[in-house]
């Protein structure tokens, strides 16, 4: 397979002003009738250039029409999945007649079927496996859509934009028509066809029309959608107060189905999401997924604008929606909750996993220079680093310019396919900021390094920070050039209050300073004592900090920083040097053994009633085995493992008495309600749980079991059984049978057992998980099934590091058996192989070994991408 390159960009050939298609469903056979109304595009020059529809190998051709001259095989060819007619006019109908089987479509790309009804999925590149199409995003076409499908069987027939005719053919099936007014590229179609039950409501507009609302579900799960249909009126009023976005067609559906490679799609008024991401309810989701499934919602709903009238100019551009969405997503979700929760919980996730992929062999910029296959591309680096770059954007235009910018922005591109650059041009356009260097961030990949050292002049009051930044090596990036970085920063005085210094003759408490170069020193005047500076507040940048901050200043950061980040930040930082420290006395195999300074931090944090629960939690919560392993180099997973098993335990038996305390304190009596509030008691409850329990204590493994019983939520009931499953409780075992017991019939309940259940640390890990394939609640053809199996396998330290390589070989073999049937999720199967360089000697070799094994195979584009590259 081959690479393309954003380099050789040309604008199309040609356009598909209107696209007319025919679905005749049936369950053997697909008949699939296209009239493309096509015409050369002026922009490209003249040309005589032939036209090449994309295709796929499953689509078979039956006919093909040129202004209804039906065209004989000598006329066009079918070439590497291409559709190729050499002569053609400027001005034309194309009719195109194609066979389908979705029945058979095992990627879950194009039209598929999903439990009873057929769906789809065409971003990015799925069109071209439903017809032959110009499947590229800078081709926007009006789409009208004709689906014939027998009504006993198929009653609700969805299509994007407005209902516009119904009707029965001569053989009695129902034929509906709908019509989308927007013009849009191939990769926003949707057709959903099934029996399924309805939720309507409605939405006023700020200009006062009434939208109607629907979501769709299979009818046993019609119950669980009035929390997805909440956050979807919520996300609607909120665009229109942020953003000025309204919506704009007259009615906006969800669907949800069983099967999906990702999360969820925001195809034109038709979004299809995962049903793990919309369904809801007390019994059966826990906190996390309620929020889970209000960011999604508002995600999806967001790319009406940011994405669906706005959108990509090539595939390259991609986080020009994606980073803009999940910016958007994310102050949208901190608005409705807490701001800081939120940003702690974004930034933990990013520095965990965005850095690691930055880190390793398939590092690449948020705009990516080539690839072989785009699905590769949906990325934490193009989603969740790309929100960080818009995210800075908005912290150096501050919030009233970046409005501006953002409204330039979509007046000036609606109904356009656009760049990234075109988005940093409306920002500076609107705002007079100058961001030129400040773009780089989008093409250079790697996460910078800042480093911070400072000095104190007693006699002139003076402060200093020298900052330097560096940028490492990354795949086909030798060489860095300094970025535009915003570094947010605040003075505390030695007792903990915020100090105002001066900057550039501005005094404030907070400073925004601009590293620009690679290194660069910044002056505070007007102190009267040496400060602790809080750097980096609410992680104004994406980049690894260095500073030397003592033990005594992290406990000062932590207990009275203004900033509630930094707090957060200063208690991880604070353990991970703890940690460090026992991960290199595990790994000598020495005992281990420390003062830890955390006990007397989260000593005042436990009993201060003024602070919000979550962020306790979230301060309590100890860096991940995850988080550590990306700052470790090389990585020792069995002495990570078994440092945070023994900090965790000294932590639990100093505090014992404060955890009960507040486990009991943050009980919450009455019914269940996913508001910030009772997340927030529920976080803290369980977390204290977690540590009481780790005590050995006999009344804490008690109630352990006592909230298991009598929970009224998943929350309580998951976290009681996660918490019995990771301490090695006595009843562990017999809990597990339990829950699955109680929750054979919800399969998304039952994803989070089967999960929990591959996740267990134990010597037979390697055997439960194989049995775990061969259970009946198990499904190699559902993504969720397979994502919470082997997702889950990857946590157990026991079971995928197994000193003799078996978990990985066992993980090679999953990908192996799924690269044919399922690309898409057969490569994101490969990330933790990708990090064998990193990792032990004596297991790096044999994960090396697996992908070696893996790449003699005959593999498809997705997986032969990831594997290459990763040892190249
Ligand atoms: N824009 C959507 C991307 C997506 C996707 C991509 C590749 C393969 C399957 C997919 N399903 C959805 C999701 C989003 O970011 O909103
Ligand atoms: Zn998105």
């Amino acid at each position: 397979p081959s690479a393309i390159y954003l380099k050789d960009y040309k604008v199309p050939p040609f356009l598909i002003d209107k696209t007319e298609l025919t679905f005749d469903l049936d369950e053997t056979t697909t008949i699939v009738t296209s009239r493309l109304h096509m015409r050369r595009n002026p922009a490209f020059g003249k040309s005589t250039a032939p036209l090449i529809l994309d295709g796929g190998e499953e689509v078979k051709l039956i006919g093909v029409a040129m202004d209804d001259y039906e065209l004989p095989p000598e006329e066009y060819r079918i070439s590497e999945d291409k559709l190729i007619i050499t002569a053609t006019a400027d001005e034309f109908v194309l009719t195109c007649e194609t066979l389908i089987e979705p029945q058979n479509n095992t990627r879950l790309e194009g039209l598929y079927r999903s439990s009873s009804m057929f769906c789809t999925q065409c971003e990015a590149e799925g069109f071209r496996h439903i017809t032959y199409y110009l499947d590229r995003p800078d081709v926007m076409s009006v789409f009208t859509t004709t689906i014939i499908a027998d009504e006993a069987r198929y009653p609700v027939m969805l299509s994007n934009g407005n209902e516009v005719e119904r009707g029965k053919t001569d053989e009695g099936k129902t034929v509906v028509v709908w019509h989308d007014p927007f013009p849009k590229p191939a990769y926003l179609f949707a057709l959903v066809a099934g029996n399924l039950a309805v939720k309507n409501d409605v939405f006023i507009t700020q200009s006062q029309r009434e939208i109607k609302l629907q979501i769709f579900t299979e009818s046993h799960n019609i119950d669980k959608v009035d929390y997805a249909m909440e956050a979807l009126k919520r996300s609607m009023r909120w665009d229109e107060v942020t953003y000025g976005r309204e919506y704009d067609l007259d009615i906006f559906m969800i669907v949800a189905v069983d099967d999906f490679n990702m999360g969820a799609m925001e195809n034109k008024g038709l979004n299809i999401f995962n049903s793990s991401c919309l369904l809801a309810s007390p019994e059966t989701t826990t906190d996390d997924t309620y929020l889970r499934v209000e960011a999604i919602v508002a995600h999806e709903y967001f790319h009406n604008w940011s994405g669906n009238r706005v959108t990509c100019r090539d595939w390259f551009q991609l986080s020009l929606k994606e980073g803009f969405t999940v910016f958007r997503d994310q102050t949208f979700s901190a608005d409705m909750h807490s701001e800081t929760v939120k940003r702690v919980e974004d930034v933990s996730f990013l520095k965990t996993a965005q850095f690691a992929e930055d880190a390793g062999p398939m590092a690449h910029p948020v705009r990516p220079a080539s690839f072989i296959e785009i699905s590769n591309f949906y990325t934490l680096t193009v989603y969740e680093k790309g929100a960080e770059i818009v995210r800075m954007i908005h912290t150096l235009l501050g919030a009233e310019k970046f409005r501006a910018g953002s409204d330039l922005y979509f007046d000036r591109h609606d109904g356009q396919a656009v760049t990234c650059d075109d988005f940093v041009a409306a920002m500076q356009d609107a705002s007079g900021v100058d961001l030129s260097q400040f773009k780089r961030w989008y093409s250079q990949a790697g996460t910078p390094v800042v480093t911070v050292t400072d000095s104190y002049e007693e006699s002139t009051g003076t402060y200093r920070l020298i900052m330097k930044q560096h940028t490492p090596a990354t795949p086909g990036q030798p060489t860095k050039l300094p970025l535009h970085i915003p570094v947010r920063v605040g003075l505390l005085s030695q007792q903990g209050g915020a100090l105002s210094a001066q900057v550039n003759g501005v005094a404030a408490e907070d400073h925004v300073l601009h590293l620009k170069a690679n290194e660069q020193e910044f002056v505070f005047t007007g102190l009267t004592s040496r400060p602790v500076p809080s750097l980096l507040r609410s992680f104004s940048a994406p980049v690894k900090l260095r500073y030397e901050y003592s033990a005594k200043d992290l406990l000062l950061l932590l207990s009275a920083d203004s900033d509630g980040f930094n707090r957060w930040s200063a208690s991880q930082q604070l353990a991970v040097n703890e940690l460090t420290l026992l991960i290199n006395q595990a790994i000598k195999g020495d005992e281990l053994s420390i003062e830890s300074q955390l006990i007397q931090g989260f000593k005042a944090l436990l009993s201060d009633a003024a602070l919000d629960p979550a962020m306790v939690a979230l301060i309590l919560a100890l860096p991940s085995q995850a988080y550590l392993s990306e700052l470790a180099d090389p990585i020792y997973p069995a002495a990570i493992k078994q440092a945070r098993q023994y900090l965790k335990a000294q932590l639990a038996n100093a505090l014992s008495a404060d955890f009960e305390r507040v486990y009991r304190e943050h009980k919450i009596h009455g019914e269940y309600q996913a508001t910030a509030e009772d997340i927030a008691h529920r976080s803290l409850k369980n977390i204290a749980l977690s540590y009481w329990v780790e005590t050995g204590d006999e009344l804490a493994q008690q109630e352990l079991v006592t909230q298991f019983q009598t929970a009224n939520n998943m929350t309580d009931q998951f976290s009681a059984l996660s918490i019995a499953v990771h301490s090695q409780h006595p009843k562990a075992a017999e809990l597990l049978a339990a829950f699955y017991e109680q929750w054979q019939s919800e399969p998304l309940v039952v994803n989070k057992w089967l999960m929990l259940s591959a996740s267990q640390e134990q010597e037979n890990a390697l055997a439960t998980v194989k049995g775990l394939l061969e259970h009946p609640a198990f499904d190699l053809k559902n993504p969720n099934k397979v994502r919470s199996v082997l997702g889950g396998f990857g946590q157990s330290v026991s079971g995928f590091h197994k000193a003799d390589g078996s978990g990985y070989q066992f993980l090679a073999d999953q990908i192996i058996l799924l690269n044919k049937r399922n690309p898409q999720i057969a490569s994101r199967l490969c990330t933790p192989l990708t990090r064998w360089k990193k990792l032990q000697p004596e297991l790096s070799v044999k994960m090396k070994a697996e992908l070696e094994r893996i790449l003699a195979e005959n593999l498809s584009k997705d997986v032969y991408e990831v594997v290459s590259k990763s040892l190249a």
